[in-house]
């Protein structure tokens, strides 16, 4: 048994931002980035209209409005009509005045809470147990210390009906598709692509082009320092844990040892935007508590990349056991908002009496915005930290989301050309209604 570090999706930070003028300007009220502003542009790009590509424009924009507030301007978040600038308050809030200008919000730290419960096992895994699987294909265990029952994220999502105390999971995984050519991004702690749930049966892996947006590293560098990124990924495309047993992994990486900055993140949702490989979803196994950190930049990034470009994006919906509205970019309404279940009850993870908390929270965020539940409570995949042949359970919503990217992939690969509010409406129709005993559950996946 082995402690490891792995970083969920519970913000453990650091506050915001008292409107100073009319929503236009967010002050961070601690950890914030001094002299540091995002600043979201009032008209975003508009792809290439007249021949000049959106990004260019927003460019040449933010160069102007740096320039007359006498600010530097640092970065350019192009796709998403945002940039970020050098600036002191006063110049800030002068540029939240400019009617070019939407939103001015400080940069802040976001860190994630990092735990130390995940039991990792070193163990010899089947060769090549599931790649190019039929379905149903038959869960096994893979560690004596394990149960199979620690496999019933997979067991569960392929039926209507089940759980776990009820012994009505079949023990098998039932898919009609593996997500063949389709791709998922993975916003996150970055990917360890030689862990071997990633391998391809005759050498090579299933991940393919990402990008390190972590300020001073190299751009390439997209391993996973902590296993929270891996630990997705295999869920959504992993051999023997993920969902879409062929689809593309892409990571792009912006938490640090479970930190980012707030303009951190929106550059990799920047990045992805703009180079996307299509069919498409983004895993985004973290929010942010917006009594904490408003992040509205975020909100509005993610959904200009939504509904401007096209690219479905599937949101955990945090670890709270609180009404999603106050988060992000939970409450964007054309993200996929993935709630947690819980195996053992087989109902919201938190709305049982006895269930408890884990180490990293203690039950799923809930509300209308939540669109769909999926496995959150010990689910068992890959652990990469610069090994890679581990595996070990977690817990959070940060591992139903990753069950619903697999399943958005399985649906892009029949139907590469849908659009995000269509996958969503697809999602629904697939997922079983009003299922489980407590009126808070929606859908269940
Ligand atoms: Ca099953
Ligand atoms: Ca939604």
């Amino acid at each position: 048994m082995k402690n490891w570090k792995v970083v969920t999706l519970v913000m453990a930070t650091a506050g915001i931002a008292q409107s100073a003028q009319a929503g236009q300007f967010q002050r961070a009220q601690a950890r914030g980035v001094p002299d540091r502003y995002l600043v979201v542009l009032e008209a975003a790009p508009s792809g290439k209209a007249e021949g000049e590509p959106g990004e260019v424009r927003v460019a040449q924009a933010a160069e102007q409005l740096a320039r007359s507030v006498g600010a530097t301007r640092l970065a350019v978040y192009g796709q998403v009509g945002q940039f970020l600038v050098e600036a002191t308050e006063a110049q800030a809030q002068r540029l939240a005045r400019d009617p070019r200008v939407r939103l001015v919000e400080q940069d802040a730290l976001i860190e994630l809470s990092a735990i130390p419960s995940c039991y990792a096992n070193v163990s010899t895994f089947p060769q090549a147990n599931s790649y190019d699987p039929t379905s149903p294909q038959v869960l096994q265990c893979w560690d004596p210390q394990l149960s199979c029952a620690d496999n019933w994220g997979l067991d569960r999502i392929g039926q209507r009906t089940g759980s776990q105390s009820a012994h009505t999971l079949d023990s098998r995984y039932h898919f009609t598709a593996t997500g063949q050519g389709t791709h998922i991004y993975v916003l996150d702690t970055g990917i360890i692509r030689t862990h071997t749930e990633f391998a391809l049966p005759g050498g090579g892996h299933r991940v393919g082009t990402g990008f390190n947006l972590v300020p001073g590293e190299a751009s390439w560098n997209t391993d996973d320092d902590v296993g929270h990124g891996t630990h997705v990924a295999s869920i959504a495309a992993g051999r023997r844990f993920g969902v879409a047993k062929a689809a593309t992994l892409h990571p792009v990486r912006v938490f640090k040892n479970g930190n980012a900055q707030l303009s951190t993140v929106v550059s990799g949702v920047n990045w992805i935007t703009g180079n996307v490989q299509r069919p498409a979803v983004v895993n985004m196994s973290f929010n942010y508590n917006k009594g904490l950190i408003d992040a509205s930049a975020l909100d509005s990034a993610v959904a200009y990349m939504v509904t401007h470009h096209g690219i479905a994006v599937v949101n955990a919906a945090g670890n709270w056991n609180q009404d999603i509205t106050s988060f992000s970019p939970t409450a964007v309404s054309s993200v996929i908002v993935a709630g947690g279940l819980d195996w053992v009850n087989n109902q919201r993870w938190g709305a049982h009496p006895t269930t408890g908390c884990h180490a990293n929270g203690c039950g799923s965020n809930w509300g209308p915005g939540v669109d769909v539940f999926a496995p959150a409570t010990d689910v068992l995949a890959a652990l990469g930290s610069g090994e890679n042949t581990l595996a070990c359970t977690l817990t959070g919503t940060s591992m139903a989301a990753p069950h619903v990217s697999g399943v958005v992939a399985q649906y892009l690969q029949a139907n590469p050309l849908a659009t995000p509010a269509k996958i969503e409406a697809a999602i629904m129709l697939g997922s079983s209604p009003d299922y489980g005993n407590t009126s808070e559950m929606k859908q269940a996946a």
